[in-house]
């Protein structure tokens, strides 16, 4: 007997908002101006950085790759942490500005499944101050209690493409894979999602549009509002170019046990 879809778990970078070119990389930026340092990561340099997830890892990541010409100090550990703290301060003020928008689709799925008692949650890489600060600039403080298990970060020790994320969201939805719907927008996401046995929708953004989405149930550009037609890239797509919940619930019913 196929599951009902009881849960949609929503990744955030790149998929509830663009955030990443003229978000969290020119917070970088400004988090490296602010400590004294010369470093830039362009908006070509940051697609490769991308390969790594999780700020922190990114940091060091690019010091490995690029070997900027500074004194190593003797606490990498606290001078990474002082970094991204930097970092996630800067990119608190942008979300705080509302320089961040959500994608288009999102808040009309979010109140479709809410009014359908389809239950919401996220799983993320990023920190979950950036999660807040993006719910409550786009929808208001309460849009944060939608969401009944936010895992982001270094709630889990290994991040995506890792499925750990995911099993922490299902533990605490109390939910199977099965009975759940993951809406991604990279390779790494995808993979952490499938990882955990659950069906993946995918809308790519500029930095994931060739990445491998292997086993998605979709691949879009992104979730369509009426008059502005999603696109499919591959797999099947909605009718009139809008991602409902209904059209979610029949492709879970069509995808149930592909995770
Ligand atoms: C994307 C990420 C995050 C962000 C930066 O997360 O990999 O690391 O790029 O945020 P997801 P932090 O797509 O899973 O939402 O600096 O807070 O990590
Ligand atoms: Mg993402």
């Amino acid at each position: 007997m196929t599951q009902s879809l009881n849960a949609l778990i929503w990744d955030v970078d790149g998929t509830l908002a663009d955030t990443e070119r003229d978000g969290h990389r020119v917070a970088f930026n400004e988090a490296f101006a602010e400590a004294g340092l010369d470093w830039h990561w362009s908006e070509e340099r940051y697609a490769g950085l991308l390969a790594v997830t999780g700020g922190k890892e990114r940091i060091r990541y690019f010091l490995q790759q690029d070997a900027p010409t500074f004194e190593p100090p003797e606490d990498m550990d606290a001078f990474v942490a002082d970094l991204h703290a930097r970092k996630t301060a800067r990119f608190a003020a942008m979300l705080a500005e509302g320089r961040i928008p959500l994608r288009p689709g999102v808040e009309r799925l979010l109140q479709e499944a809410r009014s359908s008692g389809v239950r919401l949650a996220i799983a993320t890489t990023t920190s979950p101050a950036n999660v807040e600060g993006l719910l409550r600039a786009n929808l208001g403080e309460a849009a944060i209690g939608w969401f009944q298990v936010i895992g982001a970060g270094d709630v889990v020790p290994d991040k995506k493409p890792a499925p750990d994320i995911y099993h922490h969201v299902l533990e605490g939805l109390d939910l199977s894979p099965a009975e759940c719907l993951a809406i991604e927008d990279s390779g790494h996401g995808i993979a952490a999602a499938r990882g955990a046995g659950i069906g993946t929708v995918v809308t790519v953004n500029g930095y994931t549009a060739d990445e491998d989405f292997t086993g998605a149930l979709a691949v879009l550009d992104h979730l369509g509002e009426p008059g502005q037609p999603c696109r499919v890239l591959r797999g099947e797509g909605p009718d009139q170019g809008t991602v409902t919940l209904a059209w979610l619930q029949a492709l879970h019913a069509r995808g149930a046990g592909q995770g």
